[in-house]
């Protein structure tokens, strides 16, 4: 699929799915960096109860080992086309109006990631939009976000489920989970949606296989919800032009 269908699918569906944006020893790098990364943390069990899920915030502040694939050129090449603002979309006055009335109505392009993991057992992640701003919905993309596959991604463990075409909906009503559709991915897939597509994930019923993901999430610097800490000099003057755009 070239980036002119993946952006007219993520216009029309809210949501398209890139295969094999990493492959082979760089893949595999990452898994192994993920992996390393990752903190237990509590989760809900499908059985009922807790159990031990896993997943690192703040990623962007501890490692280097994920930059190349914040500005990998074809991801950002359809973040950019997603949230141009030269395309208005519905109540785009109210938009503009929101982000005047913002203290730092900083229109450039950031992005905030994150290792996510759905564990064996682990629950589903409830459907969600990644936004509320206080301007009708729907509205032109603001954010961007993606979820890199480390895993492969089944219906059996936990993949990530959408509401196609639900960016599009004006209700803030969540629909119920018959409603999505699953994600299924092979790792270094990557899909990549509008934050105002209702989605989530399936419960993990397998017993052994854990469902990795980087996630990326770009959008416009004045949505405050995602800051990065503030790199040492030291290293924030090693990082390139570029990357440093987008931090
Ligand atoms: O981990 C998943 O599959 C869902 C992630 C998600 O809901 C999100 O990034 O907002």
């Amino acid at each position: 699929m070239n980036i002119t269908d993946i952006i007219s699918e993520i216009d029309q569906d809210g949501y398209s799915i890139v295969r094999e944006l990493i492959t082979g020893d760089r893949l595999k790098q990452l898994q192994e960096d993920s992996e390393a990364l990752l903190i237990n943390i509590d989760a809900k069990s499908i059985d009922g109860g807790t159990i031990q899920g896993r997943m690192h915030k703040g990623t962007f502040s501890v490692s280097r080992g994920f930059d190349d694939i914040i500005i990998h050129p074809v991801l950002l090449d359809i973040v950019r086309a997603v949230l141009n603002p030269a395309r208005p979309g519905p109540h785009e006055e109210a938009l503009t109006d929101h982000i005047k009335s913002l203290p730092n109505p900083d229109s450039e392009i950031s992005c905030n990631i994150m290792i996510k993991d759905a564990a064996p057992r682990e629950d589903v992640r409830s459907i969600h939009r990644d936004l509320r701003i206080p301007v009708p919905r729907p509205h032109r993309t603001v954010v961007c976000n993606s979820l890199l596959a480390l895993d492969r991604f089944t219906i059996e463990n936990g993949a990530t489920c959408v509401v196609p075409g639900s960016h599009k909906w004006e209700s803030d009503e969540a629909p119920g989970m018959e409603k999505a559709m699953p994600v299924l991915m092979n790792p270094g897939d990557i899909v990549i949606f509008d934050g105002l597509l209702w989605h989530g994930h399936f419960p993990n019923c397998s017993f052994n296989a854990s469902r990795k993901c980087l996630n990326l999430n770009y959008h416009y610097r004045w949505i405050r919800n995602y800051p990065n800490p503030k790199l040492p000099d030291d290293v924030w003057q090693n990082l390139s032009e570029e990357l440093r755009k987008v931090v």
